[in-house]
């Protein structure tokens, strides 16, 4: 059993930390975020302090982390994030819920999250600290570039190619065989044919 650091302790932090904790793999999973009081805890979880104590927490044995602040567009903080982790050598799972259905035949680079009942068939492929959400649909072969987020029942036809630092809003639909070039913002409920 692995112990795992989640940066950030919002919104979009319960969502991981509900399908980390179902997943039932996690030893111990403690948070970092600025914004909270160290010792408070968040789904029974710890508050550690902030990003400063990564580096303590990694000599302590914490060895694998997941950007939990998550993100409606503007991915600047995620990625500055990632890069702080990546600099004490953190390693980042991939935290699926376990109602989703991710395809044996798919491929997820490290730190993406797949929320509850989403979908990604056989042959995607999602870049690293992606965030396919609640419902989302990736269909077969898309590929979804790294902090990509495909938010709450957003639907990404076959073959699609998006992107690094996409933002597709809630709801939103792209038909198949698609290119969504780096980071556009599709707004929720958008349908997007050409
Ligand atoms: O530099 C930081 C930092 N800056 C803000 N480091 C760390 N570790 N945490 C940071 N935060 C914290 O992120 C704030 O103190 C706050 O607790 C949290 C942001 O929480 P919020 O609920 O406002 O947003 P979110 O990023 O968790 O969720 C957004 O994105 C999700 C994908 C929301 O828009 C959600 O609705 C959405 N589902």
């Amino acid at each position: 059993m692995s112990k795992l650091v989640l940066i950030g302790g919002g919104g979009h932090c319960k969502s991981v930390l509900d399908a980390a904790l179902r997943m039932g793999v996690f030893q111990e999973i403690v948070i970092l975020d600025p914004g909270l009081n160290a010792g408070s805890k968040v789904m029974g979880c710890a508050v550690y302090g902030d990003d400063d104590k990564l580096g303590e927490l990694r000599e302590k044995g914490l060895d694998n982390a997941v950007i939990t602040v998550g993100c409606v567009g503007d991915t600047l903080l995620r990625r500055k994030l990632a890069e702080k982790a990546d600099a004490y050598g953190y390693s980042y799972p991939a935290i699926i819920d376990p109602s989703a259905v991710v395809s044996e035949f798919a491929k997820l680079e490290p730190g993406v999250f797949v929320g509850k009942n989403a979908v990604i068939n056989a042959g995607a492929q999602i870049g690293r600290h992606a965030i396919i959400n609640t419902g989302a649909i990736i269909e077969h072969n898309c590929h979804i570039g790294a902090f990509t987020h495909v938010a709450v029942g957003a639907t990404v036809c076959g073959d699609c190619n998006i992107e690094e630092d996409v933002f597709i809003g809630a709801g939103a639909t792209l038909i198949q065989g698609l290119t969504i070039e780096k980071k556009r913002f599709i707004k929720a409920g958008e349908v997007i044919v050409r």
